[in-house]
C-alpha cells in the first residue's frame, strides 16, 4: 500500500532554487530520482496551527541538539521546537564563565594527553578554545534512555565529553589517544552504558609522532571503546578503511561502524573510487576476551587490538559506496546502513551476523536493499515496522516498510517506500521521538536540514539552517515546523520529558567544587556558612564571599597591583531560578552561580585603582546595585 500526495503544481520556489547552484543539484537529481511522491502541507499548518505547544504549556520531549562547530550542547523542547538552554561543552561561554572558571578549567584541561597540554601551554593556552560537536546521545539502561548522563564527540580536537543530566553540566572530557577527529559516537543500549563507542574518522600513524609522515599505507583508523562510568578508554581496535558513524545492537553483541574509504585514499578521487566499501562489525565479547588474553599492543596507555580485514575480532560487510549513517531499528533486528553516494539503505539483520563471524559470505547478513531516492544519510524509526530516511540531494524524508523492504529484496513485486515528504533543504540526520530506543513511539520527526535558503528573512551571506518538525502520527508524514537554528546541529536525540529529572538547585555537596571546598577548608573558611573571608599566601589572594538577592556578602576587597587573585562566590539563595552572576570591569572576569552553587575563578589583579564587580543576571529589583568593588594598590 503506497499512500502518496502529489504535488499540486504551480512553481514552487523549490523550481526556482534550480537557477542557483544547489538548487541546480537539487532540481537535477529530481529528474535522475523519477517519480516525485511529495506530500503538501498538513491541513493543520495551512490553517496557521503548527500544531504544537501554547505558551504556558510544557513540552513532552527534551530534544538534545548538537552544534557542530559553535561547540555547545543546546536543549531543544519538542514539539514547540523551543530553545531552552545552551551547555557549553567544548567551547568558551561568555554568559556562564565555561572555560574561564576554575571548576570549567579543570574539566576542560584534566582529560587532555601530557603533551597535548605542554604544547597548548607553548600557545599560551591551557585548552583548546574550539570543539565540533556533532554526536549527542545519552546513556542507555535495557535497551531505552536512563537519563544519567548525555554523551558526545569533538571532531575538531579528538575529544570526548559527558555531560550530567542531573545538572546539565559536563562533568569529564578527554582526549582520545591514537584516533584522530572522533566522528561517530554511540552509548551501548544493552545490558547498559557501559561502553561509549567513539569512531576516530581520519586516520593517521600509530604513533603520531613524526615518524612516519607522507605514506599513507602505514596510516590505520581507531575504534575506541570508553568506560561510561569512569570515562576511562577501555580498549581500541585498529580497522581498515576509515570509520564514519557507529551504533550499538539491542543484545549487548555487537557494534556497528560505516566506512566510507575503503580505499585508504587521501584525495576525493582516490576515496570515491570503489564501487563498494562497508560496514564493520565489531564482536564485544571476542574482543573482550582477547583484552583479557592479553592480545593486544599499549599505544599511548591504552590497549589496542588489531581488528583489520582478516582479524576474527571483526566483519567486513560490502556496502556499496560510501556509506553513511548507521541505525539500529527499535525491534532490535536490524541495523541500517545508509548509502550516501548509492541510492540505497542496506539492512543487516543482527541474528545472522554470528554465522558471518563463524565463516559465512560477509553478504548474507544483508537481507535488504531498498533504492529510497539520491543521497541517504541517516534513518529513524517510529517503532510500527516503519522506517523514515533522509535524501539530501532529493532534499526529502523517505517513509519506508521494513518488512516490505525484505520480502521486495527477497523477490516479491513490493514498493516499500511508503510516502516522501519535501524538507528545505538537504537533509542530514534525522531523529523520530524515543527512536533510537526500543521505546520508539511514533510521534515526531525531525529534519535536520543543512540549508534554509529562501525560508526565512535574510539576515545576510551566513544562513541558518533548517530544522523541521514532522508529525508522523499520520500516513503521510507533514511538516509542520521550521525551526532556524545557528551552525551547524548535525544530530539531535528526542528524548520523553518522563526520562529526565534535571535539579532546580545545586546540591551544596556536589564534586564540581571540590577544589573549593579543600581550599577553603584549608584555608578554615566554610564555604556552606555564610562566611566571607579575604586571605592573603604571599602574592595570591583568596577571596571568599556569598550571595543573597540583591547583595554580595564583601562590598569591597583590597588587593596589591600584581597579585594573583581568585575569588570564590557560594550562592546561598535556594530558591528556583534564582542565578547570581560575578563579572569584574575590565578583567575579562565573568561567571555563572546558580542558586547553592559555588564557582571560582583567577585573575591577576595588574591594573591599580577602582575596579567595580557586578551581578551580571538579572536576579532582583535591586540586581543593578549588586555590585562592589576591588581595590588595587599601585605596586
Ligand atoms: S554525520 S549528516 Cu557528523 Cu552525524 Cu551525518
Ligand atoms: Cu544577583 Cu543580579
Amino acid at each position: 500500500m503506497t499512500k502518496t500526495i502529489k504535488d499540486k503544481g504551480g512553481v514552487s520556489r523549490r523550481d526556482l532554487l534550480a537557477g542557483t547552484g544547489v538548487g541546480a543539484v537539487v532540481a537535477g537529481t529530481a529528474v535522475a530520482g523519477g517519480a516525485a511522491l511529495v506530500a503538501t502541507q498538513s491541513p493543520a499548518a495551512a490553517a496557521g496551527d503548527n500544531g504544537t505547544v501554547k505558551p504556558g504549556e510544557l513540552d513532552e520531549y527534551y530534544g538534545f541538539w548538537s552544534s557542530g562547530q559553535a561547540g555547545e550542547l543546546r536543549i531543544v523542547g519538542v514539539p514547540s521546537m523551543r530553545e531552552l538552554m545552551r551547555v557549553p561543552v567544548f567551547n568558551r561561554d561568555s554568559a556562564t564563565g565555561w572555560g574561564d572558571t576554575n571548576e570549567s578549567k579543570k574539566i576542560l584541561t584534566e582529560g587532555l594527553m601530557p603533551e597535548t597540554r605542554e604544547f597548548l601551554a607553548k600557545s599560551g593556552l591551557d585548552t583548546y578554545q574550539n570543539g565540533d560537536l556533532h554526536h549527542p546521545h545519552m546513556s542507555f539502561t535495557d535497551g531505552t534512555y536512563d537519563g544519567r548522563y548525555l554523551f558526545m564527540n569533538d571532531k575538531a580536537n579528538t575529544r570526548v565529553a559527558r555531560v550530567r543530566c542531573d545538572v546539565m553540566k559536563p562533568d569529564k572530557i578527554i582526549e582520545i589517544p591514537n584516533a584522530s577527529d572522533i566522528h561517530g559516537l554511540r552509548p551501548q543500549k544493552y545490558p547498559r552504558t557501559g561502553y561509549v563507542f567513539a569512531n576516530g574518522e581520519h586516520r593517521v600513524p600509530l604513533v603520531n609522532d613524526g615518524s612516519v609522515l607522507d605514506s599513507p599505507e602505514d596510516y590505520v583508523a581507531i575504534f575506541t571503546a570508553i568506560d561510561g562510568d569512569t570515562m576511562e578508554i577501555a580498549w581500541q581496535v585498529i580497522v581498515s578503511g576509515n570509520l564514519d558513524n557507529v551504533d550499538a545492537d539491542y543484545q549487548g553483541k555487537y557494534a556497528v561502524s560505516t566506512c566510507y574509504n575503503s580505499e585508504e585514499g587521501v584525495n576525493l578521487a582516490e576515496m570515491t573510487e570503489a564501487e563498494m566499501d562497508h560496514a564493520v562489525i565489531f564482536n564485544i565479547a571476542r574482543i573482550e576476551a582477547a583484552v583479557e588474553a592479553g592480545n593486544y599492543e599499549v599505544y599511548n596507555g591504552v590497549k589496542v587490538l588489531d581488528g583489520r580485514k582478516g582479524s576474527d575480532l571483526t566483519a567486513y560487510i560490502p556496502i556499496p559506496n560510501s556509506p553513511h549513517g548507521v541505525n539500529s531499528s527499535p525491534d532490535g533486528k536490524y541495523v541500517m546502513i545508509n548509502g550516501k553516494l548509492s541510492p540505497t539503505v542496506s539492512v543487516i539483520e543482527y541474528d545472522k551476523v554470528e554465522a558471518v563471524f563463524n565463516g559465512a559470505d560477509p553478504r548474507s547478513c544483508v537481507v535488504a536493499e531498498p533504492e529510497l531516492g539520491l543521497g541517504p544519510l541517516h534513518t529513524a524509526f517510529d517503532g510500527k515496522g516503519n522506517a523514515h530516511t533522509t535524501l539530501f540531494l532529493d532534499s526529502q524524508s523517505c517513509k519506508w516498510n521494513i518488512d516490505a523492504a525484505i520480502r521486495q529484496f527477497n523477490g516479491e513485486d513490493v514498493d516499500p517506500i511508503l510516502a516522501k515528504t519535501d524538507v528545505q533543504y538537504q537533509p542530514g540526520h534525522n531523529h523520530t521521538s524515543m527512536g533510537e530506543t526500543k521505546e520508539a513511539d511514533g510521534k515526531w520527526l525531525v529534519s535536520l536540514n543543512k540549508f534554509s535558503k529562501d525560508r526565512f528573512i535574510n539576515v545576510g551571506p551566513l544562513k541558518p539552517e533548517n530544522e523541521q518538525l514532522i508529525d508522523i502520527s499520520t500516513d503521510v508524514p507533514v511538516v509542520v515546523h521550521d525551526g532556524p537554528t545557528f551552525a551547524e546541529p548535525h544530530d539531535c536525540i528526542i528524548v520523553h520529558r518522563s526520562k529526565v529529572t534535571p535539579a532546580s538547585i545545586w546540591t551544596r555537596d556536589d564534586p564540581t567544587w571540590e577544589d573549593a571546598r579543600k581550599q577553603a577548608e584549608a584555608d578554615g573558611v566554610v564555604l556552606e556558612d555564610g562566611h566571607d573571608e579575604v586571605i592573603r599566601d604571599g602574592n595570591k589572594v583568596r577571596v571568599y564571599m556569598y550571595s543573597v538577592a540583591p547583595t554580595f556578602s564583601l562590598e569591597k576587597f583590597t588587593v596589591k597591583q600584581g597579585d594573583e587573585v581568585t575569588v570564590y562566590i557560594t550562592n546561598l539563595d535556594d530558591v528556583d531560578d534564582l542565578t547570581h552572576g560575578f563579572t569584574l570591569g575590565n578583567h575579562g572576569v565573568c561567571f555563572e552561580v546558580a542558586p547553592q552553587a559555588t564557582a571560582s575563578a583567577t585573575f591577576i589583579a595588574g591594573r591599580p585603582g577602582v575596579h567595580w564587580f557586578y551581578c551580571q543576571w538579572f536576579c532582583h529589583a535591586l540586581h543593578m546595585e549588586m555590585r562592589g568593588r576591588m581595590l588595587v594598590e599601585p605596586a
